[in-house]
């Protein structure tokens, strides 16, 4: 994490490129405020609270480019509604309320592309394990609906990536025993389902995104005891037979949300070599 100091009612929302330089931002919320870091090479290189203020009653869920310009924008949530900011840096661009609602039982889940056209999609969760989605365009709902797949209630939405290389986003489950299961989407319908693997209970997503660089996306686990790292590389649902364990690092050195533990940041220090592989039984 970078040198920096920010309000302890300043939490994070997203790590994410808003500024357009291809590298990781990060994106903190306060009550009806965002602030933006930009990072370069790990060091702060801009800090601004932006320029815009919502309701106490929006949530900042998370951040996603909605409006297809490859720049990270914000999500807001209020009772079955979303608002977003689409972001140029540290300016917002365009922001507006989207003309969906949905029941009030549903609760924000992820989001991701769902319907391949390169604008984040929203899906959503009701506590009996109803699924729908939304595909968004800039700020508007243009498609999706309820789901064709329900889940247990004993699951939590835990990402979204394209674990199958369709361009299509899928979505990681995890439940309370360990286990983790992917549905492969097509807009808001399940074509594929399947338990992935179990990867213990305390562990957590620290990231999704493809490392290995073959199309698709792969999954970052982090060790909430000693913050280890587990890499699935994936293949559809398929569970991975050999999965990749990059040395635990010490928590003061990665910052209280673990942002080195990133697919892009990863990837980069497998290639520097400051990350080697180790061939050892890594928690599945
Ligand atoms: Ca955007
Ligand atoms: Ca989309
Ligand atoms: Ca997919
Ligand atoms: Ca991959």
């Amino acid at each position: 994490m970078p040198a920096g100091a920010i309000g302890t009612n300043w939490h994070i929302v997203g790590t994410s490129d808003v500024s357009g330089d291809g590298k990781v931002d990060y994106v903190w919320n306060n009550g009806g405020k965002i602030a933006v870091w930009t990072i370069d090479s790990g060091a702060l290189t801009g800090a601004a609270v932006l320029d815009g203020l919502i309701g106490s009653d929006w949530a900042a869920k998370t951040t996603g480019d909605f409006n297809h310009d490859g720049l990270s924008d914000v999500l807001w949530t209020n009772k079955g509604r979303v608002a977003v900011w689409e972001l140029d840096g540290s300016n917002i661009i365009n922001s507006g309320l989207s003309n969906g609602q949905i029941g009030t039982n549903f609760n924000f889940g992820t989001t991701g592309d769902f319907n391949g056209d390169g604008s984040s999609d929203v899906l959503w969760v009701n506590n009996s394990g109803q699924v729908a989605e939304w595909n968004m365009k800039d700020t508007s709902v243009i498609g999706g609906g309820l789901s064709n797949g329900s889940i247990g209630t004993d699951w939590s939405v835990a990402g979204s990536g394209d674990f199958n290389g369709d361009r299509r986003a899928d979505v990681l489950w995890t439940n309370a025993a360990g286990q983790a299961a992917t549905w492969l989407m097509n807009d808001q319908n399940v074509q594929q389902a399947a338990i992935s693997g179990t990867i213990g209970t305390d562990w957590r997503v620290g990231g999704i995104g493809d490392i290995n660089m073959d199309g698709r996306a792969d999954i970052v686990w982090v060790s909430t005891t000693n913050n280890a790292v587990v890499i699935w590389f994936m293949n559809g649902t398929r569970s991975p037979t050999r999965p990749w364990c990059p040395p635990a690092v010490r928590s003061d050195s990665i910052g209280p949300f673990q942002a080195w533990a990133t697919p892009r940041a990863i990837r980069s220090r497998i290639l520097s070599g400051r990350v080697r592989m180790v061939r050892a039984r890594c928690g599945t």
